[in-house]
């Protein structure tokens, strides 16, 4: 399996890429892209992962681009008992020096659209990220178990809520 992520990445390509989980363009290294299985008749899918800047300067990420009818930065807002999702205006700044990590309960990247398509288990999903800085970059998501709630907050998974809410809020 790790020999076909790195065939499928174009490791000649990546010199930087320093394991199957990890990809890396100019000063930005993004680790563990990884997504959940859905259910069947899931219309989203979302994308976790980690983005390390280790240059000098602030670095932004202004897309994501995947095979899917919309793709979009969203931020999970919890405000009391109240959890709702919010499209990340603008882009998602990496500052200089940081790590920014897209993760339950906080930013994430919506898959929308899956039209009876669901992520299933050790299932790939190819996503571009676009930088504003240091261009784009080819990444893959790999699909995971759904961890149950009850292990804690990293279980949680807001993929099935509200997005529906989100499109017609979005406007888009
Ligand atoms: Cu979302």
């Amino acid at each position: 399996m790790k020999t076909d992520l790195f065939a499928a990445a174009g490791f000649a390509a990546l010199p930087f890429m320093a394991f199957a989980d990890e990809f890396a363009v100019g000063d930005l290294v993004i680790s563990d892209p990884i997504s959940y299985e859905t259910p069947v008749t899931a219309q989203t899918g979302v994308g976790y992962l980690s983005i390390t800047n280790t240059g000098d300067v602030d670095e932004t990420l202004i897309d994501v681009r995947a095979d899917f009818p919309r793709v979009m930065l969203h931020e999970t807002i919890t405000d009391g008992d109240i959890t709702r999702m919010q499209h990340v205006m603008g882009g998602l700044v990496i500052p200089a020096g940081a790590t920014v990590s897209l993760e339950p309960g906080s930013f994430h990247i919506m898959f929308m659209g899956l039209g009876g398509d669901p992520f299933e288990v050790n299932e790939d999903i190819p996503a571009t990220l676009v930088f504003e800085t240091a261009g784009e970059l080819d990444i893959v998501f790999k699909v995971e178990a759904r961890v149950p709630a009850t292990t804690g907050q990293t279980g949680t998974d807001m993929s099935d809520i509200d997005h529906d809410d989100m499109h017609e809020e979005d406007g888009e």
